[in-house]
């Protein structure tokens, strides 16, 4: 709890109102185009989405694990491997709409150099040269919203697990050398909270106790569970993942409102097209907070 207090009163802050488009996806764990890369498959659903959101002009919040950077230990890989979705990152990013924060699995980007050698620029294929992209790109721990004066807290979740967070070192350790290996042959990582149902009940109800005794929002990933609670009974919203088996998930705040949704496939005669469904939602932000 205390970690939260620390972490809500030094986070960044930014005030939004009904015009503001925000859409928020996390857990991305873009790999390097191998076995291991869950991304991979939903990359083309990723891209649409992205889009989407930047005709309609939505500011992008990537809202931690983006990028794999625990499993991939030679990062140029990431970005060469999904190249073409660091472009659709990078025109958010050249007009000031996009806004990177950072989880466990990319901790290695609170080092500005780390972000200087990898994300500023990339090595262009075809011109052989260095081609700007995400050109000073900035990664935080957290992200306040002030809006119509309650707050909405963003963060990646993993703070309060402790093994992902203190250990993060052993955890990388044993996701590096111990569970990428043994999950080719179908074991499941025990640390995992995206893959382990009692850390996640026990991350969840963390941050839904610390949501509900401050009366504000709070929107994280991590668990890679989505969450749209029910009005008045929690303020605790997650936004799932990007390595779903068939799609990703995604927050929207729009008008004033707040939406759960899926981009998945869908066949539209004897064409496969790429969609957007509701989940959940949308329901007035104000209508969560308890006074
Ligand atoms: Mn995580």
């Amino acid at each position: 709890m205390k970690r939260l207090d620390k972490i809500y009163e030094k986070a960044k802050r930014l005030t939004i109102d009904d015009k503001t488009k925000l859409v928020i996806m996390s857990d991305c764990h873009r790999g390097a185009g191998n076995n291991e890369d869950n991304f991979g498959k939903n990359q083309n659903i990723y891209d649409s989405a992205l889009q989407y959101y930047f005709d309609e002009g939505f500011t992008y919040i990537e809202l931690g694990d983006g990028d794999e950077m625990w499993e991939v230990k030679k990062y140029n890989d990431i970005i060469e491997e999904h190249i073409d979705s660091f472009k659709k990152i990078k025109k958010f990013h050249e007009q000031g709409r996009f806004i990177m924060l950072y989880g466990n699995h990319d901790m290695a980007k609170k080092s500005q150099n780390i972000l200087k050698k990898y994300f500023y620029e990339y090595d262009d294929k075809v011109t052989n040269k260095k081609e700007a992209l995400l050109m000073n790109l900035e990664a935080i721990e957290a992200l306040v919203l002030g809006y119509k004066g309650h707050d909405i807290f963003l963060l990646h979740g993993h703070q309060v697990d402790f093994l992902n967070n203190n250990l993060w070192p052993v955890a990388r350790f044993l996701v590096r050398h111990v569970w990428s290996k043994l999950e080719l042959i179908g074991i499941k990582d025990p640390t995992s909270a995206a893959k382990n149902y009692m850390v996640t009940s026990k991350v969840e109800k963390t941050l839904q106790n610390w949501s509900k005794d401050n009366n504000k929002i709070i929107i994280v990933g991590h668990t890679h569970r989505p969450v749209f609670p029910n009005i008045k009974e929690s303020l605790y919203f997650n936004d799932g993942s990007c390595v779903h088996p068939n799609g990703i998930t995604a927050i929207e705040i729009k008008e004033g409102k707040i939406t759960l949704v899926k981009w998945g496939l869908d066949v539209l005669e004897e064409q496969i097209i790429v969609k957007r469904f509701v989940l959940d939602g949308s329901e007035n932000i104000e209508d969560f907070f308890l006074d």
